[in-house]
């Protein structure tokens, strides 16, 4: 194409609609249109045409740039202009060097070929297209886009162009307003290295601020029209001969050759930098190259600027005609070379000669393009002459020296805006005092130094006690407290330095301004530091090759160290600032005045700044501060969703470049160690992708480099890396695992610290994803070909994980994948090396960008399908703390303790006594009615259809199976549902789903169990009952006929007989008729012997010496004295460490009252005795003797406590059994009877109407006990059920800490004692406590007692309704109607119901309409009965008994702390470990030193972590480390306190009663450590509150 002028076809920006070839020659018009011509809005158009309008100025800022939206996560192609910008910027933003090659897939395009089979090709449609399907040239693009970018998304976008080797804008035109920029900030942040010639042989460097470096500029411009290709040529030019890079925009690019519509005028620049290799550097020496696009006659301020800051100007054209006296008229410093393109015939030599004449040059000035040159000659020819420029000329000039001439020229210059300014005034202020990085780290930055230092060995050591030494523990504890407090006063002594106060005022600014600061500030630093660090970094690298320079490394590794002064140092000492103001009082002025910096920094998050989390030369995080600024964040993103990513690996693998190159961020960058510690930052996720995502802001954390162990042993930093390791994963919801395939041993040492990390992770619930990245490995058929190498990295990490399981004690044989998820198919990532070619000439590989960009497709699309719950900002802080606080403990599986998780483990087992309380309330129900069938069974009100009593059993309890099953099952089903959700984190329980699986069948085996014997002793004892039941029949039927016969012999004598005399006759029969009728009794039984049988059976497994004591004594003596421990009961123990006497007695009085308490409910029944009965007594004692295995006796002991609870129970079962016989005597009834006989003998002979009277007799006498029973059978279940809706009784653990608060706010010595020394029967007090205050307010037990109340008058009056429609048409039917009706509801008393069906005349109807009305009085008697009854009376008439049922459920297990009698919180029914969240002084436990008989302070959560040892019983009385507790108690965990302040509620109350336990305990009072008595009261309610998380 000849007389293709590429890219410098000025634009035709005005296409006439009139002359469509003539717009289609666009390849003819090289004519610039002039200005003037190109109307007001061609700025405005364009961006209308980009969708940019809104943008515009400079609105367009980085969080916008980043924030990942819809377009970030699919590859949709270009469909409009106003995607173009966003395109280029996705790409840019990952270096992608493909950026500018954008182009609409215009809708029109044939791409479909359905479509073009369809319709006939229209050739005026294509004409169309061609012209309005408007293809925009890059360049504008470009432009547009700096033009509507803040400084901060312009200096970014510089940055990465030049990372693509692309030229990025020296002077940006505004073709509205005329106006060009310098874009000297925006260049700001380009940081070059390079080896210039001089340095080729010392292998040194030159790295330097491209802004500040002093470098020759060489210039392109073009003037009037010019045939060749400028930017082609110029990208020719910089290209050395193996590899061909577009520097520049040009015509032969994709949409290089539509017309420029805004950018001209536009100067770009690029660089080259030699690497120091003559073969292949095109220059020798670092030269700029500037690039004019359009006329210099058209920009002449350009022009001018280029001519005084350049070295030389090479003007291209044409011809040289009337417009030379553009080039004549400079003031120019730079050489001007012409270039001319002798093809063209309009080149008139006469003008040439003339202008070089004017202008004084030589020959070697002009350089002309021959016919028969091709391009490579002429651009050999060119790179000759600059070269020759370049080593000549002393004209270098760096770009911040061309502000001043662009200020001459009137050009603006980007910095000049106040913001800038003013940023740059404070930043200068800080950085200009700097002379001496150490020295001015010391004096303006001293908090972080060596006291957080010593402060973070002091906290570290507050968690692992190495040297405890001799001291006591909690003295030493104590100790360390004294000496943090110490150093934080001396942290606060300390005047805010001057650096500082200017820093945060600084920062304190709103706005843009602030950005610019910190962009200044990072300059700033970077400039003062990078001479040196950079020589170190280069230093170490060298040094880390061979692992022999070990001193060497070290002191360099020191020095680097120390002499990096970066932002993150001043946001350090501001960490430490607020941290130390903290320990002041709270209104001290100077604590206030901090208030406020974690809002700042919370702020500077969300703009996008990096948050330092782990500061790597302390190796700790400031905890409090990193948790306040991020509390703050919550507070301006509130319940914000966040995910996290995060990237491990060995030092200078490329770590933060690929996060960089990922997400557009900008974590530093370098080689050797730069990044100490651990980076987060967020990055915002739009509104179209939340939902895909699950969150709402996505937290990337960028970490130090993990060392070999060679190099960490030089430093000790092996404990550093793991503990940071340990805490990344923990926080990450993907953790990349970066891996530089070079160097394989080295990556197995880092994998295995990677491992361990994960193996923790499982342990503590959280199950994280990895990918690992390969980097450098640049076959495209790398996937396939590392099939092996997969198969062997999973074979490596699979022995990894066994041996990492096994250092944590954790010896299941695990493999990888039961860790993380991983999946070696899709888990791992080939990435090619980062650049094209050689640094520093080199572009970002394209297939690195790409690469990077699968991936992190990859991982959004992994984060979007995270079943788990997303953490919003406070969960996060939470798991930081915990995490961390963890770490600082040795054993960290056992110290993790967080929130969260037992947040979801409290809501699973609030869920699940929710699920566990539904299956027995309806049991409750479903046994009352069972057992009333029971006794109604052979009754007139028994339905059953079997006769046997045998077999009804039988049916009932294959019924009560089957139920039973059925709730298993659906408990079952909750749980699988439970574990399905996404919300609540439950993901984190998954490793107690197995626990609650199996306690939901062992539940249903325990109701099953006390179900079956509830309905076998029912229907023993109604058995039993029916024999007698026949004999009164027949008693009362014999009496009936006798009445009946006295009376037909009295009416005979037809004398009116008067009331006396009737008296006598009715005594006479009365007693002849007992005299005649037999009267067997029910036998009483031996009831002693029954309880002495089970007590045998009972001891009969512990062998025969408990047998041979048992005999010893005879069951009726016993019980009788109040139960005394003897010496004899002990096994004698040495050392500190035995039971008490004291104790051992308490422990035995809270058995036997337990067991009383049960005796007496049974008692309470008035039922007859059964041998379940004692069965269950004998469980109760087993059970709670199991609990307290602390208390060490021997079985003598038990064998008399045993009998000593089963002759108290003996005696009164067999006064229950005895007054039963009584209550149920056939002879006592009927006598009972009598007066009831005479009155209906009496009714009947004298003829009188019994209706009301029968019906009022039937409603007393039947029918109210009967409700009255029921109304109190179903209280019960109903009284638990509102218990539990209170929270204190929704868990265990929530039951102890509202116990614990209790105590607290009386604060009484005794209640703390009960507490400790007879626990249950304590909690049992507290629960009636709690029910009687429940229920005294309110009308709760009202509404439940009227709804039995009223449901029973329903059922009452039914039955009646159905009996009346029977018409039976006698009375007797009618009531057994009514009574069989009732049968399943009520027990209406046998002994009533005959004396009732006796001697009754009454009209069925008659008798049916009065007894309504008793009914209905009968309702009002018992409601107004009920209302008189106080709520303790009413709680001892329970069939169910609350208190038992409550208590069982909060007691849980029952068991205790083997060192402290805490009680275990554990949640499910079957646990295989217990634990408590509230350890105690060991005083509470009675424990004293032998020698001083002081009582022991120690706490057990803290020795197990300490070098100390025990001895007891259980360990033989041998010493027994205490680390290694689990040993010796295998089902206990007993954590380390976490926060180092959970034990304080114990603390404060030992402190505070002291000398009361001492008496109490018959010791000396314990040597209370210092800091437990500041300990104050709210300080102790904090503790339960955080321990138990109640908060
Ligand atoms: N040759 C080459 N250099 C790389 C590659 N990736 C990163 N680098 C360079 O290695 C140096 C260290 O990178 P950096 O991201 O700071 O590593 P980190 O310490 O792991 O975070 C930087 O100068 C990068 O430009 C790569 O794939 N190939
Ligand atoms: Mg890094
Ligand atoms: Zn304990
Ligand atoms: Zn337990």
């Amino acid at each position: 194409m000849e007389g293709v002028n590429d890219e410098d076809s000025s634009a035709d920006l005005y296409r006439s609609g009139e002359d469509d070839t003539a717009s289609m020659q666009w390849s003819d018009s090289n004519v610039d249109i002039p200005h003037s011509t190109c109307g007001k809005e061609t700025l405005a158009t364009l961006l209308e045409d980009l969708g940019l309008e809104q943008l515009y100025p400079e609105k367009l800022s980085l969080c916008t740039v980043l924030q990942i939206d819809k377009k970030t996560i699919t590859d949709e192609p270009v469909k409009c202009n106003s995607d173009l910008p966003w395109y280029f910027l996705k790409k840019l933003m990952m270096v992608n060097v493909t950026a500018r090659n954008a182009k609409c897939t215009s809708e029109c395009e044939p791409n479909c070929d359905a479509a073009a089979v369809k319709t006939e090709l229209d050739f005026y449609d294509l004409f169309e297209d061609l012209n309005l399907g408007e293809v925009l040239n890059p360049l504008d693009i470009i432009t547009a886009l700096f033009l509507c970018s803040d400084g901060l998304v312009r200096q970014e976008m510089a940055h990465k162009m030049s990372m693509c080797q692309f030229s990025v804008p020296l002077l940006l035109p505004n073709c509205d307003t005329k106006q060009c920029t310098l874009m000297l900030w925006a260049m700001r942040d380009i940081v070059k290295k390079y080896r210039p010639q001089s340095l080729t042989e010392s292998k040194g460097f030159i790295e330097d601020r491209i802004v500040l470096s002093k470098l020759p500029m060489i210039s392109f411009v073009r003037l009037g029209e010019c045939s060749l290709s400028k930017s082609e040529i110029l990208n020719k030019l910089l290209s050395n001969s193996q590899q061909y890079h577009d520097t520049f925009v040009h015509h032969d690019m994709e949409c290089g050759d539509s017309p420029r519509r805004i950018s001209n005028g536009l100067v770009e620049i690029t660089w080259y930098l030699p690497c120091g290799n003559k073969n292949m550097d095109v220059f020798s020496e670092p030269v700029a190259v500037a690039n004019l696009r359009g006329d210099i006659d058209s920009f002449e301020t350009q022009f001018s600027f280029l001519c005084e800051t350049s070295a030389a100007v090479f003007v291209f054209f044409d011809t040289l005609d009337s417009k030379c006296e553009l080039l004549t008229n400079q003031r120019q410093k730079a050489q001007i070379f012409l270039v001319g393109n002798h093809q063209s015939q309009r080149s008139s030599m006469d003008a040439l000669k003339k202008v070089a004449t004017k202008l004084g040059l030589t020959k070697s000035n002009i350089l002309l393009k021959a016919k028969q040159m091709n391009d490579a000659d002429f651009v050999k020819k060119l790179r000759q002459t600059v070269s020759n420029v370049v080593e000549n000329t002393k004209m270098k000039m760096g770009i911040e020296q061309m502000a001043d001439i662009a200020h001459e020229l009137g050009i603006w210059v980007d910095e000049d805006s106040p913001e800038c300014q003013t940023a740059k005034k404070n930043a200068d202020a800080i950085t200009s005092e700097i002379q001496d990085i150490l020295e001015y780290k010391e004096s303006q930055l001293p908090l972080q130094g060596q006291i957080w230092k010593e402060l973070t060995l002091l906290e570290k050591e507050e968690f692992r006690l190495r040297n405890v030494g001799s001291k006591k523990i909690e003295d030493y504890k104590s100790d360390l407290q004294e000496e943090k407090r110490k150093l934080r006063k001396q942290q606060n002594s300390y005047d805010m330095s001057n650096a500082m106060t200017c820093f945060i005022q600084a920062i304190s600014s709103p706005g843009i301004e602030r950005c610019y600061f910190l962009k200044w500030m990072r300059i700033n630093l970077d400039n003062v530091s990078r001479k040196k660090l950079s020589d170190l970094r280069e230093q170490y690298k060298e040094k880390c090759k061979n692992s022999e320079n070990k001193e060497e490394i070290k002191e360099i590794d020191r020095q680097l160290s120390q002499s990096s002064l970066g932002i993150e140092h001043f946001f350090r000492e501001m960490g430490q600032i607020y941290e130390a103001s903290l320990s002041l009082q709270e209104r001290v002025p100077s604590r206030q005045q901090l208030q406020h910096l974690p809002k700042l920094c919370a702020e500077l998050l969300l703009d996008g700044f990096p948050l330092e989390l782990v500061d790597g030369d302390a190796s700790n995080i400031p905890l409090r501060w990193v948790s306040e600024v991020l509390s703050q964040l919550n507070d301006l993103i509130p319940k914000s969703k966040i995910l996290v990513v995060t990237v491990l690996g060995v030092q200078s693998t490329g770590k933060s470049t690929l996060l960089n190159t990922m997400f557009g961020v900008q974590f530093a960058v370098s080689s050797g160690r730069c990044t100490r510690g651990a980076f987060m930052l967020l990055i915002r996720i739009n509104e179209d992708v939340k939902k895909v995502l699950n969150c709402d802001f996505m937290v990337i954390i960028d970490t130090e480099g993990l060392k070999s162990p060679e190099l960490a042993q030089l430093d000790n930093s092996h404990e550093h890396d793991n503990e940071l390791a340990t805490l990344v994963v923990g926080l990450s919801d993907i953790t990349i695992i970066n891996i530089a395939m070079e160097n394989s041993t080295e990556m197995k040492d880092i994998l295995q610290i990677v491992v361990h990390a994960f193996l923790r992770m499982t342990e503590v619930g959280k199950k994280p994803k990895c990918q690992f990245v390969h980097q450098n490995v640049s076959d495209v058929s790398a996937h396939e070909k590392n099939l092996r190498d997969r198969k062997l990295l999973l074979q490596q990490l699979n022995d990894m994980t066994q041996a990492a399981a096994k250092m944590e004690k954790k010896e299941e044989s695990r493999s990888f994948t039961d860790v993380m998820e991983y999946s070696p198919d899709t888990g791992n990532w080939y990435i090619p090396g980062l650049w094209n070619g050689n640094p520093p000439m080199a572009p970002v590989n394209a297939g690195y960008s790409e690469a990077v960009y699968e991936l992190k497709k990859n991982i959004i699309h992994m984060l979007g399908s995270c079943k788990s719950t997303a953490n919003d900002v406070m969960e996060f802080t939470e798991w930081i703390e915990s995490l961390w606080n963890a770490v600082k403990h040795e054993n960290f599986i056992f110290s993790f303790r967080n929130s969260i998780v037992a947040d979801a483990y409290m809501r699973l087992c609030t869920e699940f006594n929710k699920w566990d309380w539904a299956m027995k309330k309806f049991m409750y129900t479903w046994v009352l009615n069972a057992e009333t069938r029971i006794q109604n069974f052979g009754t007139v009100a028994g339905k059953s259809e079997i006769s046997e009593m045998s077999e009804f059993l039988t049916e009932l309890k294959s019924e009560a199976r089957k139920v039973l099953s059925a709730w298993e099952t659906k408990l079952l089903e909750n749980l699988e549902k439970y574990f399905k959700q996404r919300e609540g984190h439950v993901y984190l329980v998954e490793g107690y789903r197995e626990n609650f699986g199996n306690s939901a069948k062992s539940l249903r085996r325990e109701i099953e169990s006390s179900v079956l014997n509830q309905l076998t002793a029912a229907a023993d004892i109604r058995q039993g009952m029916r024999e007698l039941d026949k004999i009164k029949k027949n008693h009362t039927k014999q009496l009936e006929e006798r009445v009946c016969a006295l009376i037909e012999e009295c009416q005979k004598k037809k004398v009116q007989m008067t009331e006396k005399e009737l008296d006598e006759e009715f005594d006479k029969m009365w007693t002849k008729t007992l005299n005649e009728l037999s009267f067997s009794r029910m036998e009483v039984k031996d009831i002693y012997s029954n309880v002495s049988q089970h007590l045998r059976q009972n001891v009969k497994h512990k062998g025969s010496h408990a047998c041979k004591l048992l005999s010893k004594k005879k069951l009726q003596d016993c019980g009788m004295e109040p139960f005394n421990v003897t010496e004899g009961f002990f096994k004698k123990v040495q050392g500190w460490f035995s039971s008490h006497p004291k104790a051992v007695q308490q422990v035995a009085d809270s058995i036997i009252s337990i067991c009383i308490q049960c005796i007496a409910g049974k008692m309470q029944s008035q039922n007859n005795y059964h041998d379940t009965y004692i069965q269950e007594i004998l469980n109760l004692i087993d059970e709670r003797l199991k609990n307290h295995q602390d208390v060490t006796t021997d079985i003598g002991f038990e064998v008399s406590l045993k009998q000593h609870i089963c002759g108290i129970a003996a005696r009164e079962f067999q006064k229950m059994h005895e007054n039963f016989i009584e209550v149920n005597d056939p002879y006592r009834c009927l006598n009972q009877n009598k007066e009831k006989f005479l009155t209906d003998f009496k009714d009947v002979f004298n003829e009188r109407d019994q209706c009301q009277k029968k019906a009022e007799e039937f409603t007393r006498r039947c029918l109210r006990p009967a409700v009255k029973d029921f109304v109190n059978r179903s209280l019960g279940p109903d009284i638990i059920g509102e218990m539990l809706t209170d929270q204190k009784f929704s868990t265990r653990m929530f039951f102890q800490s509202s116990v614990l608060l209790d105590l607290l706010s009386k604060d009484v010595f005794e209640n703390y004692l009960s507490y400790i020394c007879s626990y249950e029967e304590y909690v049992k007090k507290w629960i009636l406590d709690q029910m009687v205050e429940h229920f005294s307010n309110g009308s709760a037990m009202s509404e439940f007692e009227d709804r039995h109340l009223l449901s029973s008058i329903k059922s009452i009056n039914e039955a009646i309704d159905k009996a009346k429609a029977k018409k039976s048409g006698n009375l007797k039917s009618f009531v057994q109607n009514v009574c069989q009706e009732l049968g399943d509801k009520l027990v209406i008393s046998q002994d009533a119901l005959g004396a009732f069906m006796i001697l009754n005349n009454a009209d069925e109807e008659q008798f049916a309409h009065w007894l309504t009305g008793w009914v209905t009085d009968m309702a009002q008697f018992l409601g107004e009965e009920f209302k008189k009854t106080d709520i303790l009376t009413k709680l001892k008439q329970l069939n169910v008994n609350p208190q038992n049922e409550l208590c069982a459920k909060m007691i849980g297990c029952g068991r205790q702390c083997p060192f402290c009698a805490a009680p275990c919180e554990a949640g499910e029914k079957v646990h295989s470990q217990h634990f408590t969240s509230l350890h105690r002084p060991k005083a509470l436990g009675r424990y004293r030193w032998n020698e001083t008989e002081k009582l022991v302070t120690d706490v057990c959560s803290s020795c197990v972590i300490s070098d100390t040892r025990f001895r007891c019983s259980d360990t033989k009385n041998e010493w027994h480390p205490y680390k290694r507790y689990a040993e010796i108690y295998p089902d206990w965990r007993i954590a380390p306190d976490v926060s180092l302040q959970a034990s304080d509620y114990w603390k404060y109350v030992v402190a505070k009663f002291n000398k009361q336990f001492a008496k109490e305990f018959t010791a000396k009072p314990a040597d209370i450590p210092v800091t437990w008595k500041m300990i104050t009261r709210k300080q102790a309610e904090a503790s339960v509150k955080v321990s138990f998380n109640t908060k």
